[in-house]
């Protein structure tokens, strides 16, 4: 059992009292805190009386085989870690609940999708995917979601990411996606990031990929918080009715603060100032009881509805516009509590898509089809045996009763000898009930059915989408992503590929090839490639923005107050409350974390100026005195802070010293983003956008 108490200090050295034989700390006792603590002991519950010194056959050495502490506590540490997720790698997680306020019982037996207002507890895990576990929160990079919800009728897992499509049509293609935009196996670089040669070479000898590449290119591939993504299940899944009828749905899940995203220069620099700013941005929030919530959605169509899409809704690269199938809204999703231990629980959490309960079952899609053998076979591997189920995080909170029997790490004592079925020796064996059962819905295969490895026609346009995608931004999102094409294009050494590429983008929209290619300094624009099906011009879906999506509020934001020596108290203190009344959480940066304000009387700030760019804050603002402030206008952190907050569109409210000489050092002209720190609500409603208009004239 962990002690909960501080840990005592280091031993002291004895070096230079060789002669001086000493247990513990000097001889003292180890635990200075008060109270009662529980005697530590080894993993057989054997009392330990030194947890500083190994033992030895002498006082200067050598250490002894026999010692069995020692042995004991280095080989558990030896075998600490687990094979990391292949995708998904790094991911922070949350315990919560899902509340159904709309009941699908027209389309299905699931409870957890009938039972209007109970409440289902779930365990959500966010992650990026192409980096390890100890890369960075904020690289270019496709978030995933998945959800376990615990019902009443066993697990449901529906394991989604917050783009709605994918970059492949087939479960075959999936290693070898992953193996291009993981770091090339040769040099071992670049860690979570697409922007190499590998990845961009896969892409463009895959068409299917360029609508997914369009989305990893725009804003949705770096999110402000994990609290503002949306999240899709992608696939289409079926409902089953107590008929045995079915309809189709996709899942949608819509963050009730809003889509917000960062600019690129904002991520790269908050990479630098935080690795974990989205798993602490996350914590930190529920932690303070800012829990967030997600709506859960549906489109519901059936058969015939989908024979009339310009797409096959089977194609994972294909996803439905909300104007053809609207969404409706049946549930939410509340985090509110952080996991008490991330090994425990985040790492160990193994969702799977063919966990599924009655009353939801597949639909054909082929990488949803791969999908259902994967996930269970990689935890075999990465939970070390066919018992992880047992696991607390992954166990059903409902009854469950098998004959699965035995096998590494079983932690269930089963009773009695009937371990099989049929059998007439225990009345209370489990037996199946075709009642409560799961039932596939009976689909009937087509007449002309016949076996073999073909992708069907439907599956062929690989553009129209990419298309819509693209010309459903707004202007400022498709500057975004002609930058991004551009960055990234610009870190692949070979010239035939980013001619590809451009070559693609052509199908995508002529205009976003040029600008491409001109910030490539391609002279010509390359050959477009053959399509193999015709490309359409499907109406654009305004849904598929972000910029229009953030919510004009300022819950769940982040202000930085900066103070220094002499700053004034009342104003300070008018301010803090003012953003925090209207929901925002405020950090006060200073330059060194204790100062002496105006009143003569000390204040600890909540964090220091160098470590603590504005890039981690949707809005900031500075209460200083005017001497304070031209010293500040010397330290080129301070001016960087200043510059970025406005570079990254953000709202300032700036002091007259601020004004004076930091906004001249970093060479600001003040817009209608900034105001007077005494006006606490223009700041408040100022600090509810971002001025996109900076963003034109920087051209
Ligand atoms: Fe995954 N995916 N995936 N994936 N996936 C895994 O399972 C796989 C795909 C997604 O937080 C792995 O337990 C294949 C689509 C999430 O623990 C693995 C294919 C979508 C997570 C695996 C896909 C996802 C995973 C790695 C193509 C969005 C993290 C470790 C056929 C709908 C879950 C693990 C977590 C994890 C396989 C494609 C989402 C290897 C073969 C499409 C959110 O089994």
């Amino acid at each position: 059992m962990a002690s909960r108490k501080k840990p005592a200090p280091a031993p002291r050295s004895t070096a230079g009292r060789k002669d001086a034989p000493r247990r513990g700390i000097g001889g003292e006792p180890q635990h200075q805190a008060g109270g009662a603590h529980p005697t530590m002991t080894t993993a057989q519950g054997i009392p330990v009386p030194d947890n500083q010194n190994s033992l030895r056959a002498s006082p200067r050495g050598p250490g002894l085989l026999e010692d069995f502490i020692l042995r004991e506590k280095i080989t558990h540490f030896d075998h600490e870690r687990i094979p990391e997720r292949i995708v998904h790698a790094r991911g922070s997680a949350a315990h919560g609940y899902f509340e159904l306020t709309r009941s699908l019982s027209k389309h299905t037996t699931a409870k957890v999708l009938t039972e209007k207002g109970k409440r289902t507890p779930v365990f959500c895990r966010f992650s990026t995917v192409a980096g390890g576990a100890g890369s960075v929160d904020t690289p270019r990079d496709v978030r995933g979601f998945a959800v376990k919800f615990y019902t009443d009728e066993g697990n449901w897992d529906l394991v989604g990411n917050n783009i709605p499509v994918f970059f492949i049509q087939d479960a075959m293609k999936f290693p070898d996606l992953i193996h291009a935009v993981k770091m090339e196996p040769d040099r071992g670089w670049p860690q979570a990031g697409s922007a190499h040669d590998t990845f961009w070479d896969f892409v463009s000898l895959m068409p299917e990929s360029m609508h997914m590449v369009a989305w990893a290119m725009s804003d949705r591939a770096i999110p402000r918080s994990l609290r503002m993504i949306e999240g899709f299940g992608i696939h289409s899944f079926r409902l089953v009715d107590a008929e045995g009828g079915s309809t189709f749905v996709k899942f949608h899940w819509r963050p009730k603060l809003g889509l917000q995203s960062t600019l690129w220069d904002e991520a790269l620099k908050l990479q630098a100032a935080d690795n974990d700013f989205h798993r602490r941005d996350l914590w930190e929030a529920i932690d303070r009881g800012d829990f967030p919530e997600w709506e859960l959605a549906v489109q519901l169509f059936t058969e015939e509805d989908a024979e009339r899409f310009p797409f096959d809704h089977l194609d994972p690269t294909k996803l439905i516009p909300e104007e053809i199938v609207p969404l409706t809204v049946i549930g939410r999703m509340v985090l509110d509590r952080n996991p008490d231990n991330v090994f425990a629980e985040t790492e160990q959490v193994a969702y799977c898509p063919a966990n599924v309960v009655p009353g939801i079952d597949f639909s054909n899609d082929p990488l949803l089809q791969g999908r259902l053998f994967s996930y269970l076979d990689t935890q075999l591997k990465r939970l070390g045996g066919p018992n992880f189920h047992q696991i607390p995080v992954n166990a059903p909170k409902c009854p469950f009763a098998h004959h699965q029997r035995d096998g590494h790490m079983q932690m269930e004592v089963p009773r009695g000898r009937v371990a099989y079925e049929p059998q007439s020796l225990d009345p209370e064996g489990p037996r199946a009930s075709e009642a409560r059962g799961f039932r596939s819905f009976a689909e009937r295969a087509p007449d002309d059915a016949r076996k073999g490895r073909v992708r069907p026609a439907s599956f062929a346009d690989h553009y129209s989408q990419a298309r819509m995608f693209y010309r459903s931004q707004s202007a400022i999102e498709q500057d975004h992503m002609a930058a991004a094409y551009t960055f990234e294009l610009s870190k692949v050494g070979t010239p035939h590929v980013r001619e590809a590429i451009v070559g693609h983008l052509r199908h995508v929209d002529e205009a976003l090839a040029q600008r491409v290619a001109d910030g490539l300094g391609m002279d010509a624009l390359p050959a477009a490639p053959d399509p193999a099906a015709p490309i359409l011009d499907l109406e654009p879906s305004p849904a598929l923005r972000i910029i229009d999506r953030m919510k004009d509020t300022l819950k769940g934001r982040s202000i930085a107050i900066l103070v220094a020596e002499g700053s004034d108290r009342a104003q300070l203190k008018a301010l803090k409350r003012g953003v925090e009344k209207a929901g925002a959480h405020v950090t006060v940066v200073a330059p060194k974390l204790r100062i002496r304000l105006a009143d003569g009387k000390a204040m600890d700030a909540d964090a220091q100026l160098a470590g603590t760019p504005s890039a981690m804050f949707d809005a900031v603002a500075s209460v200083l005195d005017p001497d304070e402030a031209a010293r500040l206008a010397r330290d080129p952190g301070a001016v960087d802070w200043f510059r970025d907050a406005f570079n990254h569109l953000k709202a300032i409210a700036a002091c007259g010293g601020t004004r004076k000489h930091l906004f001249a050092a970093a060479k600001i002209k003040a817009d209608a983003g900034v105001v007077e720190p005494a006006d606490v609500a223009g700041f408040v409603d100022a600090a509810k956008g971002r001025f996109w208009k900076r963003s034109a004239k920087q051209g």
